[in-house]
């Protein structure tokens, strides 16, 4: 029997729910982003059953091997990229995809019908921490497409993030999250893998205004630009009136971009001498994670402009990224304007 102490318990909403509930607030919305999302869900949830047994990999089978149900078995990376591009590609939703994995845009199969969206991933995200237990994440970009009917093109693709409809991310850690917004803010779901749906446990979420940590790989300080070394030293706390924040690096974007997200602080991966464009993609790395950090309140920049202003040229391009509480982002604006 219900009892006021019920009444007032947290709501427990699906991904599905709240997904439609947005969708509710559109009434010229057909469902077919809605669909889209709820598909990225299912594909997060397929990748995050893999990547849960990467260490079995000894018992199971190496990549290319046979395993015991007879399959071949795949790499964890074009595994992620394969689950998505088949969700996705006989939908209808889709015009076209891109992905990390593939140098040529992913048109939508023949015989398939053609949709308004294109999507842009990163499977696997911080693939060099796949084989050792560390958190790893997927990156995706939805835009409209540009292209009136038909197949879509390569720029149906080369939009730039400002003209995002959605965008979000699946991190595989400790619990798997999906963090995503449509431009109505950022919501967070994690994963109840006993019953196997995401539920929201981070509505609405903001990015602290009091930073805690900065995140960068600092065993490349000394090819960094002055600007760049200026800059960490104000993050250290060496420069008069900042008392400075701690450093956390794990080496894959999405863990380092969602702990910052929540705790405050700044992410960045500057360009060095042997990636004078740095090392990050700029469409499905560094957009859909500047488009979460802005809805939080945040903000990301190349160094000198907003990521979300950049109208890319090409599908992989890169590009060194800044990416956090806004103060802080700012602050690495101004100090490679006056070093740099
Ligand atoms: P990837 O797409 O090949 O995984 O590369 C991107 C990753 C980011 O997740 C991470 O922040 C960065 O590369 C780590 O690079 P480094 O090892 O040079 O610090
Ligand atoms: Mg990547």
């Amino acid at each position: 029997m219900l009892n006021s102490h019920t009444i007032h318990a947290p709501q427990i909403l699906t991904i599905e729910r709240h997904i439609l509930e947005m969708q509710r607030k559109f009434p010229e919305a057909t469902g077919a982003l809605t669909g889209l999302l709820y598909d990225l869900a299912l594909a997060g949830k397929l990748i995050a059953s893999q990547t849960t047994r990467a260490g079995l990999v000894e018992i199971l089978g190496k990549e290319g091997s046979v395993n015991v149900q007879g399959e071949q078995v795949m790499k964890l990376d074009r595994l992620a990229d394969e689950t998505i591009y088949r969700l996705n590609d006989h939908t209808g939703r889709l015009a076209i995809m891109g992905s990390e994995e593939h140098e040529d845009p992913l048109p939508i199969p023949e015989g398939y019908p053609k949709g308004k969206y294109v999507l842009l991933y990163d499977p696997l995200d911080g693939s060099s921490n796949i084989d050792y237990n560390v958190s790893i994440g997927t990156i995706f970009a939805i835009y409209r497409r540009k292209s009136a009917t038909g197949p879509g093109t390569l720029e149906d693709c080369l939009q730039p993030g400002r003209d995002l409809v959605a965008a979000g991310y699946l991190i595989y850690g400790s619990s798997t999250m999906l963090v995503y917004s449509t431009g109505q803010g950022v919501h967070g779901f994690t994963l109840d893998p006993t019953v196997g749906e995401f539920l929201l446990s981070h509505p609405d979420i903001r990015m602290p205004q009091k930073p805690t940590y900065y995140s960068v790989n600092q065993g490349y300080e000394n090819l960094w630009s002055e600007g760049v070394r200026q800059y960490t030293y104000y993050l250290q706390g060496k420069k008069k009136g900042f008392k400075g924040l701690s450093l956390r690096y794990i080496g894959s974007m999405v863990a380092d971009f969602h702990r910052n997200l929540l705790t405050g602080g700044v992410y960045y991966y500057p360009a060095v001498p042997s990636q004078p464009q740095g090392k990050l993609r700029l469409l499905y790395e560094a957009v859909p994670l500047a488009f979460i950090a802005e809805q939080a309140g945040g903000y990301a920049s190349d160094g000198r402009r907003n990521i979300l202003d950049i109208q890319p040229e090409s599908l992989h391009q890169r590009t060194p990224l800044f990416i956090g509480n806004r103060g802080l982002v700012e602050k690495a604006e101004e100090y490679i304007a006056r070093y740099d």
